[in-house]
């Protein structure tokens, strides 16, 4: 059988082990794994790594963030830039716009990813409202119709739900077979730490992280599970900064329950010192929860290793430096209050993780694939289409040099924003060919593709089917 593409000499990381051995693709699916495959191209990897095409399921793409702010990647250049990082899938957030409702929200998102993508895309839902229609009808009506995971925030006015509000959109998860997805942190505390902070002249930047303690985080994962026991639901809780927060998942695994959680670079590699760099150059590192102390890098780090993590996301939400639509927004000088929420990081995440990880000894290259692409799909139910280098599965691979190293440079990314909190990180290893559905999207670290990417309507999560 001769295929539409073979990919031969890479070291193969499959769902089930690495070993060596060609990969055959024909109409854009792993038809063959085996050697002495045939194909019309070949594809010659000797000396690279074959993985799964990273998944990265903690994105935020064209969000509406309030009157005069502007994120800074739109689908084009998001997607751009998650392929040039080894990305053959993202799942950004939809969240409605003032007076929006769900549904009108996402026939909004489709209709700016549609033809614009590099990745194929799906959405996680965005839930503020829960009054009769959202839940009673336009929840479980996207769920059937593929969306079938939502986030819900316990911070920021305008998003934060009330416990009972949470527990209503918990109700209706169980009901219909969704994945709710915490952002964790107490917004009355940080209200609390955030007025007195003020009132004593702390406004820089880096007093975004001294009102956004651990425990704002520990209480508000802590009452997230305890309000998932109550529904009867697995959870996902998203971007964990830290071992207090990170022991309240273990102890509720150990009481049985259902509990997934996310770490992201931010959180193995940045400090709160970052945000008290001088002038307003800090402005760059503010994102919520905030980046901690390195002793909580090491926390975080025996979490991923003993598996306590399941996803390693990026929590790409990007706004440019230099721009009052972007970190410099009006006020923000004045107060951290004002500054926008989040950092650019798609193209990074999984290069990070590979050097710190894989290059450092702390990670396999199988435990990597888990992290960074199958448990993913796995749990926002894209499983086995993606996710895994098998037969039968869409063929997105990256092609890995494990011996290239290259710091980080803004010059060399393709997102929108106009700078990377890893400016001259040092990196081994790197990304340099993505493929979707046998597609190359990126070669050598520059796009090459025509926006192919499609919209991924989804499953129920693995541990719901
Ligand atoms: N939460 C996120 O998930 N992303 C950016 C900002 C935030 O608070
Ligand atoms: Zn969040
Ligand atoms: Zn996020």
């Amino acid at each position: 059988m001769t295929h539409d593409l073979v990919i031969t000499g890479a070291k193969v990381v499959t769902a089930s082990g690495t070993t060596m051995c060609d990969i055959g693709i024909t109409e854009g699916k792993i038809a063959t794994l085996g050697t002495g495959l045939e194909g019309a191209e070949i594809i010659d990897a000797a000396g690279l790594i074959a993985l799964p095409g990273g998944i990265d399921s903690h994105v935020h793409i064209s969000q509406p963030s309030g009157p005069g702010i502007e994120m800074a990647d739109d689908f084009s250049s998001g997607t751009r830039a998650a392929a040039c990082g080894g990305n053959t899938t993202i799942l950004p957030f939809c969240l409605p716009e003032e007076g929006m409702t769900l549904r009108e929200a996402v026939a909004d998102y489709r209709v700016k990813a549609e033809g614009n993508c590099l990745t194929d895309v799906s959405f996680h839902l965005i839930v503020k409202e829960t009054d009769p229609v959202t839940l009673g009808q336009d929840l479980p009506a996207l769920i059937a119709d593929g969306y079938t995971s939502f986030k819900v925030f316990m911070t920021y006015e305008g998003l934060a739900l009330s416990d009972r509000q949470i527990l209503e959109v918990m109700s209706v998860a169980k009901a219909q077979g969704a994945m709710v997805m915490v952002h964790a942190e107490n917004e009355d505390a940080i209200d609390f730490l955030r007025d007195q902070a003020e009132r004593s002249g702390e406004t820089g930047p880096y007093h975004h992280a001294t009102t956004r303690p651990v425990p704002v985080e520990r209480e508000a994962t802590h009452r997230a599970i305890s309000l998932a026991e109550i529904a009867g639901v697995p959870l996902t809780i998203v971007h964990v900064s830290n071992g207090e927060a990170m022991e309240e998942i273990q102890r509720a695994r150990q009481r049985g329950l259902t509990v997934f959680a996310e770490t992201c670079p931010q959180y193995i590699t940045l400090t709160a010192d970052d945000l008290d760099r001088d002038g307003f150059e800090g402005a760059k590192y503010v994102c919520s929860p905030p980046p901690r102390t390195s002793d909580e890098w090491g926390n975080i780090w025996r979490g991923i290793e003993q598996g306590t993590f399941d996803l390693f996301s990026s929590d790409h939400c990007p706004f440019r430096f230099v721009d009052t639509a972007g970190k410099d927004a009006p006020g923000a000088r004045n107060s951290f209050r004002n500054i926008p929420n989040g950092i650019p990081g798609v193209e990074t995440r999984l290069p990070i993780l590979f050097s710190e990880g894989v290059v450092k000894g702390r990670l396999s290259l199988e435990r990597f694939a888990a992290l960074t692409a199958t448990n993913h799909a796995r749990l926002y139910g894209l499983y086995p289409r993606k996710g895994a280098i098998m037969v039968g599965a869409d063929a997105d691979i990256a092609l890995w040099d494990p011996g290239l190293t290259k710091p980080i440079r803004q010059s060399d990314l393709h997102h929108g924003t106009d700078y990377t909190p890893w400016e001259g990180f040092e990196v081994t290893g790197w990304p340099v060919r993505t493929i979707l559905r046998g597609v190359t999207t990126m070669l050598d670290g520059a796009p090459v593709a025509d926006p192919i990417g499609h919209h991924l309507s989804r499953d129920a999560p693995d541990v719901l089917r």
